[in-house]
């Protein structure tokens, strides 16, 4: 059972996030959507509100909050019940991403590295053993997990990995080096992707205390400070057969898990734009300036009003994309236009807010700068805003501009 660092420090004040709701979209949402999505946000306010600021100051992650992600059911929301997911509908998953973003990107993080980009793989791509060993205790947060694909040559290109296996028979050797994976330094398991003699991608779960992997930690990052990023690094480890997952072949396999991640971070982001809104909204009936408050100059009133129109639309997107995707309907480059989009309303939405809050904008006393930060690795991870925008591209035009 992990407990909370002694350094991080619990601050006294109240979250005093209200419900912004403009196009009455609660009114699409199911009572259970409305359930799952109080229950988190009462978590949230409770647990992990207090300590953000402090978190995200020393940058540490709170690990000890993995336990309680899985009680409120952040980690596979949408996975089926008999293996520790939710069972729950796409919009639950999303309508959770948002509440946790709402906090935090890292936190939200942390809960779609573990639901989609490891439990998911496992489930879809995994045998049975496998899922009845690792889900249940991925689930259930006792085992941590991390994805690795990228490396430090290859970013935006997955398919040029050098990551590699080699057949020894009852087992592979693995060897390479993977770069910028959340959770890493903490995982108690890898998915990670490498190609095999045929240079055809393969995925395995490679486990902490196999002789020959590490996974240092990052430093120095100024944007996603609460959540922990690291290498992981394989030198001659020898990987049993068994760890191999057996139903995917190709670089499709990892992109069916990103498409997974990056449906939830269109919606997560919208979180962080509402709490950048929300306390722009309130400064600006507090602050007052020339004898009145901040919020009753037009220039004020310009930024607010497009940040709520802004929000909508992204809200919208977001709902029709869930509806699509409990479909089974929501196609890879549905799901990239809308990470690309709402990822950059959110973030130009901080930076509007930023400037409602005049200098305590850049302080901790709220979380615009914390959000601003973070929403720059958000641009950048599941496919960077301009990748995205190039998918689009090549779904509009059938050219193909990576090619
Ligand atoms: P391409 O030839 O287009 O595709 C290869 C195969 O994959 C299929 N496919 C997809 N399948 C499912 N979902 C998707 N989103 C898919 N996109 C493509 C495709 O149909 C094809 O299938 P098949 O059967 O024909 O083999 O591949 P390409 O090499 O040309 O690459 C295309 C490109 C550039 C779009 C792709 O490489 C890409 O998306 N690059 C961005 C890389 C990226 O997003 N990396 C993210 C790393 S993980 C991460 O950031 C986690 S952050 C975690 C956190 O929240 O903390
Ligand atoms: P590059 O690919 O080198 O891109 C640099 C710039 O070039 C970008 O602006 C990009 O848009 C542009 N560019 C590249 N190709 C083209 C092109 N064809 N046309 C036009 N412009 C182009 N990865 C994982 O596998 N697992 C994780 O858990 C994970 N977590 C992360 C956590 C953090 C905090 C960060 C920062 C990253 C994480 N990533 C993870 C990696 C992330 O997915 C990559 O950073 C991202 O895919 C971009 O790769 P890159 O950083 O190598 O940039």
């Amino acid at each position: 059972m992990q407990v909370m660092d002694s350094t991080i420090v619990r601050s006294d004040k109240t979250d005093k996030y209200q419900h912004h709701d403009y196009y009455n979209i609660d009114e699409l949402l199911s009572e259970d959507h409305l359930l799952a999505r109080d229950a988190v946000r009462d978590w949230v306010k409770r647990e992990v509100s207090p300590i953000i600021e402090s978190c995200a100051e020393q940058a540490k992650c709170p690990v000890h909050l993995f336990k309680g992600l899985a009680e409120i059911g952040a980690f596979g929301p949408s996975l089926p019940a008999k293996y520790g997911g939710g069972g729950m509908d796409e919009i639950a998953y999303g309508i959770i991403m948002q509440e946790l973003e709402r906090c935090d990107s890292g936190l939200r993080s942390m809960a779609s590295v573990q639901g989609s980009l490891v439990m998911y793989p496992i489930y879809k791509y995994g045998n049975e053993e496998q899922r009845m060993k690792y889900l249940p205790k991925l689930a259930s947060g006792e085992y941590i997990g991390c994805f690795g694909l990228t490396e430090p040559d290859h970013g935006s290109n997955p398919s040029g990995m050098t990551t590699n296996v080699v057949d020894k028979g009852d087992y592979y050797l693995l060897n390479g080096a993977k770069m910028w994976i959340t959770n890493s330094p903490i995982a108690d398991i890898a998915v990670v992707w490498a190609k095999n003699e045929e240079g055809k991608i393969i995925g395995l779960v490679v486990e902490k205390g196999m002789e020959g992997f590490s996974a240092p930690e990052i430093h120095g990052k100024w944007s996603l400070r609460a959540s922990i990023t690291g290498e992981l690094v394989f030198e001659d480890v020898k990987v049993p057969k068994e760890n191999v997952l057996p139903n995917v072949m190709g670089l499709k396999g990892p992109l069916g898990c990103l498409s997974k991640a990056r449906y939830g971070i269109a919606w997560g982001a919208i979180g962080a734009a509402l709490d950048c809104y929300d306390s722009a909204l309130r400064y600006s009936m507090e602050r007052e300036q020339f004898g009145k408050p901040i919020g009753q100059f037009q220039l004020t009133q310009k930024k607010l009003a497009e940040m709520i129109t802004e929000i909508t639309k992204a809200q919208l997107l977001a709902w029709r994309l869930g509806t699509l995707a409990n479909d089974g309907k929501a196609s890879p480059a549905q799901i990239s236009m809308a990470k690309r989009n709402n990822v950059h309303m959110a973030l130009e939405i901080a930076r509007e807010a930023r400037q409602i809050h005049g200098g305590m904008g850049i302080t901790n006393e709220y979380p615009i700068m914390r959000h601003m930060m973070n929403l720059e690795t958000v641009l950048t991870y599941e496919g960077t805003h301009d990748i995205h925008l190039l998918i689009t591209g090549y779904d509009v035009t059938g050219l193909n501009a990576f090619k």
